[in-house]
């Protein structure tokens, strides 16, 4: 199987971007990152998704900030699941991020994750679980960090007063 994809509006989203990258390689799913940007490098957004088509690339993940079309542009080139998530922006912090990709219109899909970090390492989660309905292995990764999660919570201190 091909690599998942995670693409990302500019360098300075990496920071971020990164956390998806990094819960993909924990749950053994082979991944690779570029940078694309919807309005900077429109004809290497549409290449891509072309390549990636014909790459058997399984899931896309993107990220942007700001006015954030990269994500929904991805999703008009291709039927491969985009998930879409919103970096922090410097002025207002990412919710201009969630809203430009959480709200497409009816008839193209992106599946949009939380701000920032959390949502990004979810983006990867997510991608995880959609290859692990096909894939044994992964699914086996997917279900032993929820163990690891649950064990976290389940065996956690006592909680005391200082
Ligand atoms: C978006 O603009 C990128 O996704 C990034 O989040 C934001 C700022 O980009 P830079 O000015 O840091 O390159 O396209």
């Amino acid at each position: 199987m091909a690599p998942v994809l995670i693409l990302m509006g500019s360098q300075s989203d990496w920071p971020v971007m990164q956390h998806a990258a990094k819960m993909l390689k924990d749950l053994g799913v082979e991944w690779r990152a570029e940078v694309v940007s919807a309005h900077r490098t429109p004809d290497l957004l549409k290449s891509s998704m072309q390549q990636a088509e014909q790459d058997g690339v399984p899931v896309v993940i993107a990220g942007a900030g700001g006015a954030a079309h990269l994500p929904g542009m991805l999703a008009a080139y291709t039927a491969i699941p985009v998930l879409g998530v919103p970096v922090p922006s410097k002025q207002l912090k990412g919710l201009d991020s969630l809203l430009s990709i959480v709200q497409m219109p009816k008839g193209v899909a992106v599946g949009t994750l939380a701000i920032g970090q959390a949502g990004a390492a979810n983006a990867g989660l997510l991608a995880a679980q959609i290859i692990g309905t096909t894939n044994a292995d992964v699914r086996a990764n997917v279900n032993a960090f929820r163990t690891a999660q649950r064990d976290k919570v389940m065996n956690g201190p006592d909680l005391e007063l200082p």
